[in-house]
């Protein structure tokens, strides 16, 4: 399909393309109350929060609008295995960020360490390199920054900043490939249209090892869940790296470097560093100078079907369903525990994606006796990697993965 605003326009019908224009006008928004007097209230100290809707986006939990941060409400995850597009969250760091790009102008740049420097429009892009697809899970690294005692600075997530799409664009390799790279490449960096309102605040610049760009899951992405990019996950064209955390998914890409050095910019040097120690992780409150780039999912699971306060009875059956998801091995197992994690049982995994997905898992369960019970899933993927009973800490806060509790009333 050619990419024109004409396309763009039948493509996405008529309502969403007049939210789509409005976009343009929508720096003034942005920095607006755009948000009604819905609130919701985010299980930590000071959770409050507003619902706020912007262009192509259901209503979100707002985090700042300046540049825009939104959260998916977790009943969001219960919908389905892929999340709408209206309801993926978003994620900025500098607040110049496009609000109407015309995808006919668009270009993407690849130059540096190659042999031939390309500059490739979308519909080269889309007819000249092979179309791929895969349902991958989007993810930031500060998902559930908000639980975290003792806490850390940085945007207090609940556990919405994360995503399930089916991706469709062209693979990196390929692109490289008829670049062409030259003997010294080492890295590959990834620059996107968004940009410091300060000329001071370094640009969002991310680096690939050459190996990891090369390694045919990394993707150009041009459509989301059978349609465009929305403009707020990155139209028309971003980044997807399978298994690896949000932050090396660059949107509005328009600009890959081939580089002989690893990038030791600000967003790779300073930012979005772990601690080098098995599950990432330091006494809580202290320090480290032993750090790596942060880099692939570890495992995580959730219950979906049911939240904090759900009332239950003993007389029926209750049907539990949830998510899980790791770094790209895939799911081998999911555990279920009602009874506060004394005792076991598996649950039933539902269809296969792909390793790089959410998996459904699901289990009838009728509830042995009354009381408050903490109901808990704990997942393994199929390299026996599994979550923590505990939490673990790191100073940023990233990669929250401890095994979750549900506090269910049973009558
Ligand atoms: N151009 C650009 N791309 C970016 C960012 C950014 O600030 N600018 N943030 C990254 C981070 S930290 C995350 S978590 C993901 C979020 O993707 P989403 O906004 O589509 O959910 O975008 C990544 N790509
Ligand atoms: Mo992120």
């Amino acid at each position: 399909m050619i990419v024109s605003p004409m396309h763009l326009r039948s493509s996405l019908g008529r309502r969403q393309f007049l939210r789509n224009a409005s976009l343009a006008g929508a720096a003034a928004l942005l920095g607006n109350r755009a948000f009604g007097a819905d609130t919701v209230t985010l299980p930590f100290a000071n959770g409050e929060r507003p619902l706020a809707t912007f262009p192509q986006k259901r209503p979100l939990i707002l985090q700042t609008s300046r540049p825009p941060q939104l959260e998916t409400p977790f009943s969001v995850f219960n919908e389905g295995i892929l999340t709408p597009n209206d309801a993926f969250f978003v994620r900025y760091h500098l607040a110049n960020i496009p609000t109407s790009i015309d995808p006919e102008k668009f270009r993407l740049e690849v130059k540096g360490r190659v042999k031939t420097p390309l500059t490739l429009s979308l519909e080269a892009l889309r007819h000249d390199f092979e179309n791929v697809e895969v349902v991958a899970v989007n993810q930031c690294s500060g998902n559930s920054r908000g639980f975290f005692v003792p806490r850390v600075g940085g945007g207090q997530s609940g556990n919405g900043a994360m995503g399930n799409a089916k991706w469709r664009g062209v693979r990196l390799k390929d692109v490289l490939e008829k670049a062409g790279l030259q003997a010294d490449a080492k890295q590959v960096t990834c620059n996107g249209l968004d940009g410091p309102v300060l000329p001071q605040t370094p640009d969002f610049v991310k680096a690939l090892d050459i190996d990891h760009a090369l390694d045919g899951d990394v993707m150009l992405a041009f459509e989301m869940n059978g349609a465009p990019l929305p403009m707020l996950n990155g139209f028309p064209l971003r980044l997807v790296v399978p298994g690896y955390y949000g932050t090396y998914w660059v949107k509005h890409l328009n600009e890959l470097t081939v580089i002989p050095d690893v990038l030791a910019n600000f967003w790779m040097a300073t930012g979005y560093r772990i601690p080098n120690t098995p599950g990432a992780c330091i006494e809580p409150g202290t320090t480290t100078k032993n750090t790596v780039p942060i880099n692939r999912f570890n495992v995580r699971s959730f219950i979906t079907s049911h939240a904090d306060g759900a009332q239950v009875t003993t007389k029926q059956v209750a049907h539990i369903r949830g998510i899980a998801f790791d770094g790209g091995s895939g799911i081998r197992e999911v555990l279920f525990s009602g009874d506060g994690g004394k005792s076991w049982q598996s649950a039933e995994l539902g269809d296969d994606l792909g390793r790089f997905s959410f998996r459904e898992w699901k289990l009838a369960y009728t509830p042995p006796q009354a009381g408050a019970a903490e109901w808990k899933c704990r997942a393994i993927n199929r390299v026996g990697q599994s979550q923590p009973m505990e939490a673990l800490w790191n100073p940023a806060g990233y990669m929250r993965n401890v095994v979750e509790t549900v506090k269910v009333t049973i009558a």
